[in-house]
This record gives structure tokens, C-alpha cells and sequence, in this order.
């Protein structure tokens, strides 16, 4: 398969994703790799990793996996060589870009569950302002189950609390959490997120409706979310990479998703850097 995107990202897409830590890339991931990133996603389906979270009730298939290109071939080729990474950095002034993190966001034929709003600063060990998630759909995605993002809001300086994913709490007879808890709640000393449902005029919300090949690429700090609604045609699946430049550091935090390092058995201190573990955060 070849690594080369579709097409160049260009200065005003650069220009959009600076200022709006969020831009939709139109057809630049090459069929054979949203091919194997579906494939990818398929085995793990059968197969959930061990960090897996899924509420599995027929009509409401939730399926959201942790570090999902450790265990899965395909996955990892697509973090590695299919693109994805060369966005993050022509995104990010051509910096060199380390793998860091991705996840599997799976939701079945039906019921489309929301994902709530909420920044990812708070569920990870990462800090860094150059930490950036590309999010690829393999599956057409309408403009209301898209993924939403607050315009600008990875410039708001603050930290958010997590949010607790309802739908785990309102299943629970259906819910199988291996890996991380979404219905646990740290004790937060962080502001809880803004009720942004409640006053959704108030915020300048973008969002796109995509196709296999388009990507949505937003810094990690930004407020995001997914609303809920019916898919009738077909599941709605994505795969998310967030890729990191050399300044990303460790930070623990009480309620992260679980780490690479602590998976491959290494410790790691505050404030130490990704780059000092070459081999499990490659440059990509
Ligand atoms: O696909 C979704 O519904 C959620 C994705 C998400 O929150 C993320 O990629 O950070």
C-alpha cells in the first residue's frame, strides 16, 4: 500500500486549524487504508483488546477500545504509514510527530450513543499543546452524529474536569468495562465542562458531516462531542490517532485512560518526556 495521502494539506486548511484548533479534511486518506483501518477495526470487534469498554444491548452497540494499534496489525499500519501522522505534522509546522495514543469509537446500526462533551486533557498522562488527534471515520457520518468541536476552545487555558458517559451508567446490565471506568468521577479540582447542550447558541460550534477519506483533525485541548441519534444504514465507526511533538511530557492524572507505558511494563516519571521512550512512541 502506498503512504502517500491523497493530496497536500493546504496553507488555508494550516491556517483554519491554528485558529479554530479544528479542521475537516476532505478525501485525503487513500481507499486502501481506510480499507485496512476498517478491517482493523473489524478484528478488534470479534477480539476486543484488554482495555476495551463496549455496551453490547442489539439496538445500542457502543464498542470504544484503548490503545487499539497495540494489539491489532492493520491498526498500527495505519498509525504508522497511512497519512495520518504526515497531517499531524503539516498541521503543525512541519515538526517531526511521535504516535502517542489511539482509540476505536464503534458505534453499531441503531442507536447512536452520544458522546458527551468534554476535552481530552483530563483522561490522559499527556501535556502538551502540541498533542493532536486525527479521526477517521469508515463509514459515512451524518452532520448529527458527527463529531462536534467549541470553536477556539484549545486556546481557553483551563483544564476541564472529565465527564461521566451516561450511556455505561444507563446500561450497566449491558456494559463490559476491561479497561477504564467512563462512569467513574475523579475528585476534580478542575471546573466542570460547560453545559454546552443547554445554551448551544451561546458557542460557536463546528461540525461536519464526512465520508471514508475525509479526516477530522482538532488539537486535543479542544471541547468535542458526538450527539446521539439513529443509524439505519450502517454502523459508525472510527479510528483516532493522537500523535505528539517532542515537548509532550507525562503528567498523571486521577482518572486517564490506561497508559502505554505502564501496558508495556516501564515506569515513567512527572514531566518526563514521550521522546525518551523512542521505541514505544516512534517518530511516524
Ligand atoms: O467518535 C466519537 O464519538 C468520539 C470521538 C472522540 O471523542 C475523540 O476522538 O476524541
Amino acid at each position: 500500500m502506498s503512504n502517500i495521502l491523497l493530496r497536500a494539506v493546504t496553507a488555508e486548511e494550516k491556517a483554519l486549524f491554528k485558529q479554530d484548533g479544528v479542521v475537516c479534511l476532505r478525501q485525503i486518506i487513500a481507499p486502501e487504508w481506510v480499507d485496512a483501518a476498517r478491517d482493523g477495526i473489524e478484528e478488534l470487534r470479534t477480539a476486543p483488546g484488554p482495555y476495551a469498554s463496549i455496551v453490547d444491548k442489539g439496538e445500542l452497540l457502543l464498542y470504544v477500545d484503548q490503545m487499539p494499534s497495540v494489539f491489532n496489525e492493520k491498526l498500527r499500519r495505519v498509525a504508522l504509514e497511512s497519512g495520518t501522522a504526515a497531517i499531524a505534522r503539516a498541521l503543525h509546522d512541519d515538526v517531526e510527530m511521535r504516535w502517542v495514543f489511539d482509540q476505536i469509537f464503534y458505534k453499531g446500526k441503531g442507536i447512536v450513543a452520544e458522546t458527551p462533551w468534554h476535552q481530552d486533557t483530563p483522561y490522559g498522562c499527556f501535556d502538551g499543546m502540541g498533542l493532536i488527534r486525527v479521526w477517521m471515520p469508515v463509514d459515512h457520518v451524518p452532520r448529527e452524529t458527527t463529531i462536534e468541536v467549541v470553536r477556539g476552545s484549545h486556546l481557553w487555558n483551563v483544564e476541564y474536569g472529565t465527564t461521566e458517559a451516561t450511556v455505561f451508567e444507563e446500561n450497566k446490565d449491558h456494559t463490559k468495562n476491561s479497561g477504564f471506568d467512563y462512569t467513574a468521577r475523579a475528585t476534580e479540582v478542575n471546573p466542570p465542562v460547560p453545559n454546552i447542550e443547554a445554551s448551544r447558541g451561546s458557542f460557536d460550534i463546528i461540525g461536519h458531516a464526512v465520508e471514508p477519506g475525509d479526516v477530522v483533525v482538532f488539537n486535543y485541548h479542544v471541547l468535542h462531542h458526538a450527539a446521539a441519534g439513529e443509524n439505519r444504514a450502517d454502523a459508525r465507526r472510527a479510528f483516532a490517532v493522537i500523535y505528539g511533538d517532542d515537548k509532550v511530557s507525562f503528567r498523571k492524572r486521577p482518572n486517564m485512560v490506561p497508559s502505554v507505558l505502564e501496558h508495556f511494563g516501564k515506569a515513567w516519571k512527572e514531566g518526563q518526556r514521550f521522546s525518551d521512550f523512542p521505541d514505544i512512541f516512534p517518530v511516524a
